[in-house]
């Protein structure tokens, strides 16, 4: 016998002391997903997947007999099981036991049939008649100092404080600036512990919340789940909806499944993704290529899903439709999606609908380029046959471009020159256009950034089409450079702070104006069909000024912006002859500007556009 065939004897002998000593054990159950579901639900029977220890060869009995279970499935190191439950159309509300035995003993699964929420005050989906505001929920209020584990406001990086609680707080506030959304970074429960590295931004936390370690919990540092039901509750009755922020690309590195997958391919062949994004949206990509992009982790610290495993796909559709279930939220924002299979993204939002049939989610496809963008809204199939079925995608490229404009960087004809893609989407009213987020510097930190800037890039960006999202604090003039520069606490929010920029006494004049202004857009929008869901012409474009068009179905509105220092009067054919009723200005009115500065004659209209200001004239 050589040397190998030894050591491969004496290890053999070993495993045979050790084995029975494992086999012995009875088993035992740690996590059990989903917890709970519901009867008369389009997803029946339910896909169990339960972590515990010595399941091999288990086996599962319902005590019940309005629950059924088959398909019982064991992994090979028999830690995880997955098994079906078919709920009776008459299953009771109410607690329920599964039993799980090996020869070695028996233990129990439990379960919980729920009752659904009211229909009638939650689920209600985001439409084009909504403004979102973004909030990150470490950073905005804190309303519990209970939940502050290891919180350090010195550090950019760690725990602030901000919770569920403190954006109960502020509900009022936000229904007075006349937002009718709220869009909070993810709430699923992140790892506590402190990462450290050699890289300059160690020592970090996970207070951003996209590294979940469970899709099932809620972060102990923002409260409770009973604290975020409270929340949504008060939002709702404030005319406010809520949109979960979701993270079905990736997991944080502390989850249990990182060390620990429930199946071998899990997660899909580790590769750092290569962030060739084009090749998500090539034809021509090479497949080598695009499952570099697509399979690749996203983060060293934050593994891919392999939502080609059907598996780990009944595992995040279920999670979806049980959030929305169990919080009444109105809408999901699912990050990073482009870096997920289309198939997956097209069976994710068709299972939603099936429940909810006018649910509403959007996808953070992070480019520059309208193509790529529209590419993954859903209402029409792609190259590879797949229609996506998404409602809503971010429009990254005219955020960027109206900073750039507002900035001085670019002309203002590039903003016409971006919105002439506007026939890439489906559906161009329901593309979700940001006025900015967490992961960009804030306008008043970008080169060039004045005042009037950021006050026309705001008013920009709520009267062209789209679905308006913005950002906490830019209502106030909050500054802020690169991540987490661009996070930091809203004032007022915490404890000591010196002064309470969400009341008018805390604010300066200049944020004070900037407040007044966006609160006066965002009323004119939700005052006006026409700028929510109108159709846009443009009239008149050049260097420094912009003059469009939003149509409506019982009025029009022309919107004129000037960015330059100077009076721009311009002469512009009508777009149709409606012109001749205006020149009688009967039924002209000025919703922002001076009713003088508008002429209509001979068909032509005479604006005349004020110095570093945008104007607004409505005809019914
Ligand atoms: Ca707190
Ligand atoms: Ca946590
Ligand atoms: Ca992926």
């Amino acid at each position: 016998m050589n040397k190998t065939g030894r050591i491969f004897l004496i290890l053999a002998a070993a495993w045979l002391i050790v084995l029975p000593v494992f086999a012995q054990q009875p088993p035992q159950i740690l996590k059990v997903e989903p917890p709970n579901w519901w009867a008369n639900h389009t997803i029946n029977p339910v896909r169990m997947l339960v972590r515990g220890e010595n399941l091999t060869n288990a086996q599962v009995v319902s005590k019940n007999v309005s629950l059924k279970i088959s398909n019982v499935k064991i992994n090979r190191l028999g830690d995880y099981l997955f098994f079906d439950v078919t709920i009776a159309k008459n299953a009771k509300v109410g607690k329920y036991e599964f039993e799980v035995s090996t020869d070695k003993g028996k233990t129990i699964v439990p379960f919980e049939i729920s009752a659904p929420l009211d229909a009638k005050t939650n689920f209600q989906s985001i439409t084009n008649d909504d403004v979102i505001y973004l909030i990150m929920p470490d950073r905005f209020a804190d309303g519990d100092a209970s939940n502050n584990k290891d919180a350090d406001r010195q550090n950019p990086r760690a725990w602030h404080g901000g919770d569920f609680k403190g954006i109960t707080s502020k509900i009022p506030y936000l229904k007075e600036l006349g937002i009718t959304a709220i869009w909070l970074t993810p709430w699923h429960d992140n790892t506590d512990d402190v990462t450290t590295c050699d890289k300059p931004w160690c020592p970090m936390t996970s207070y951003h919340g996209y590294g979940a370690i469970d899709y099932y919990g809620v972060e102990n540092h923002f409260g409770t789940f009973a604290e975020l039901r409270e929340m949504i509750e008060t939002a709702h009755r404030s005319g406010i909806k809520v949109i979960q922020d979701q993270v079905a690309n990736h997991i944080g590195f502390k989850h249990p499944w990182a060390k620990n997958p429930p199946l071998e391919n899990w997660f899909p062949p580790f590769k750092q993704n290569t962030f060739n994004n084009s090749v998500l949206l090539s034809p021509n990509a090479s497949p080598a290529e695009r499952n570099n992009s697509l399979k690749g982790w996203f983060d060293f610290s934050l593994p891919d899903l392999n939502q080609e495993e059907p598996e780990v796909a009944r595992y995040e559709i279920q999670n979806t439709l049980w959030w929305i279930a169990m919080t009444g939220v109105g809408g999901i924002r699912q990050d990073t999606i482009q870096y997920m299979p289309r198939k997956f993204i097209r069976d994710w939002s068709t299972a939603i609908f099936k429940q909810y049939p006018k649910f509403w989610m959007v996808g953070e496809v992070f480019e520059d380029d309208s193509a790529h963008t529209a590419f993954f809204q859903g209402g029409k199939k792609g190259w590879d046959g797949i229609d996506t079925n998404l409602p809503s995608v971010f429009d990254f490229k005219l955020w960027r471009t109206s900073q750039e404009v507002f900035t001085g960087k670019k002309p203002m004809r590039a903003l016409r020159d971006v919105l002439k893609y506007d026939g890439f989407y489906p559906n161009i009213n329901n593309v979700t256009l940001l006025a900015n987020n967490h992961d960009t510097d804030r306008f008043m930190s970008l080169t060039g950034a004045t005042l009037e800037g950021a006050m026309l890039h705001t008013a920009f960006i709520l009267s062209t089409r789209g679905i308006p999202q913005l950002y906490y604090g830019e209502e106030i003039l909050m500054t802020g450079g690169h991540d987490p520069d661009n996070r930091k606490d809203f004032p007022g929010g915490f404890a000591g702070d010196k002064t309470d920029k969400s009341t008018k006494s805390g604010r300066t004049a200049d944020e004070q104006k900037m407040f007044e202004w966006t609160q006066m857009w965002i009323k004119l929008r939700r005052d006006n069909q026409s700028i929510r869901t109108g159709r846009t012409t443009d009239l008149f474009y050049n260097n420094d000024a912009y003059i469009f068009e939003r149509r409506g179905l019982f009025e029009r509105i022309i919107i004129g912006i000037n960015r330059s220092d100077k009076i721009i009067e311009t002469t512009f054919e009508s777009p149709d002859s409606y012109i001749k009723e205006v020149s009688e200005k009967t039924n002209l009115t000025s919703l922002v500007g001076n009713i003088e500065d508008a002429e209509f004659e001979n068909e032509k209209i005479i604006l005349k556009l004020p110095p570093k200001t945008i104007v607004a004239y409505k005809l019914r």
